[in-house]
């Protein structure tokens, strides 16, 4: 009996100090960072069975639905406009008909794994996922999409969302009823997974990816109900967003006469993690010379950058400015053609003003200045 009482403690201590600290993370090899409770991922279920929309399933016990959603939704490095959901407690995105979800009716654990059957292999959410069936008249799944979350991410501020909610469902063979959704955040592809009640019986709590070779799961079989688990995509971490962004200049000339002509190459990173949205460049001449500059909108060298706002505007002594929203990774260069009307320097002052939603986490590299001196005879631009 002692022997027994031991093997108990070792058994389930490990998992209750772990879920104790809230905090401790998990994350997959693509870079999903996972949370257990703690500030990241805090309760606060939201029952969506008075408001939502009635998802129908084709079978109460291993069928599935499918519904388009209201919003794209990034999962991995794809993005969805369609999910599945399951009976059985999970929802796979990309699916286009009822025979690829919902028959997988053993729980997965750890995760990745290979799912069974293999029509069922699609990237997947398991939320609660087990041998789950519907029992009560009541047992329904709902759906809802909100323009502006109820709850939020945690990384990114007033965001649209999808609940999912399975209520009054029960695991096969045991009469006990219990609730749980999931949460799709649909800008910063959080992933939020509520419980509402208890079962002692074992399930899964994970994702992975289309071919089920990345992935990762918490400590299943069986799940910790009393907290929230929370999945925030490697380009949204908690807190977020957060983007580094860095100006670049190429050397302008030292000198220029009056009347000359001269460009500037100006540069913008974004480091990220997050997509850098409305990152203004702006150009101004803090120097005593009058010049005259604009944006050469036409020729503006880029990678992945989704929006450019670029008009063709003249600087005397002002600013000029042209906004980009820059995907991670990713650049944009732009010539500024400028023309000297006076003697005197050129303190060309080249900066980036980021959008208040997200934050630069590294302001070192966010401006930079060129001096050139303008002199009183026109003369060749030395470089
Ligand atoms: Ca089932
Ligand atoms: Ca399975
Ligand atoms: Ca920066």
């Amino acid at each position: 009996m002692v022997h027994k009482y031991i093997y108990l403690i070792l058994l389930f201590l490990p998992f209750s100090l772990w879920s104790q600290r809230g905090i401790d993370s998990i994350r997959d090899s693509f870079g999903y960072k996972g949370y257990a409770g703690g500030a990241e991922c805090p309760a606060g279920f939201i029952d969506i069975s008075n408001s939502g929309d009635v998802i129908v399933l084709s079978d109460n016990d291993d069928g599935s639905a499918i519904f388009s959603l209201y919003y794209p939704f990034k999962f991995y490095d794809s993005t969805f406009n369609k999910i599945g959901v399951s009976a059985n407690g999970y929802i796979v995105f990309g699916a286009n008909s009822y025979a690829e979800v919902g028959q997988d009716f053993s729980n997965d654990c750890p995760m990745p794994a290979v799912v069974y059957p293999a029509s069922s292999l699609k990237p997947r959410v398991a939320v609660f996922h087990d041998e789950l069936e519907a029992t009560q008249s009541s047992s329904m799944v709902f759906a809802k999409f909100f323009r502006t979350c109820p709850r939020s991410s945690g990384a990114y501020p007033n965001e649209p969302c999808t609940i999912v909610q399975w209520k009054n469902w029960s695991v096969l063979g045991n009469s006990q009823i219990f609730d749980f959704e999931v949460i799709l955040y649909q800008w910063s592809y959080a992933i939020h997974i509520l419980f509402n009640g208890q079962t002692p019986n074992s399930a899964t709590v994970g994702i992975q990816n289309k071919d089920a070779k990345d992935g990762v799961s918490f400590p299943c079989n069986p799940v910790d109900m009393s907290v929230s688990y929370c999945f925030f995509h490697p380009e949204h971490p908690v807190g977020g967003p957060f983007a580094d962004l860095e100006v670049q200049a190429e050397e302008a000339p030292d000198y220029v006469g009056v009347g000359s002509n001269f460009n500037y190459l100006v540069s913008l990173v974004n480091y990220g993690p997050s997509p850098a949205y409305k990152a203004k460049l702006v150009y101004q001449n803090l120097g005593s010379a009058t010049v005259e500059c604009f944006f050469d909108c036409n020729n503006i060298i880029e990678t992945k950058v989704s929006s450019v706002n670029c008009n063709k505007q003249f600087v005397n002594e002002g600013i000029l400015s042209a906004t980009f929203s820059l995907a991670p990774k990713s650049a944009v260069a732009i010539p500024i053609v400028c023309t000297a009307q006076s003697v005197g320097t050129i303190d060309a002052n080249v900066w980036v003003a980021v959008d208040a939603i997200y934050t630069d986490n590294n302001n070192a590299n966010n401006s930079t200045t060129i001096t050139t001196t303008v002199t009183t005879k026109k003369r060749e631009i030395k470089r």
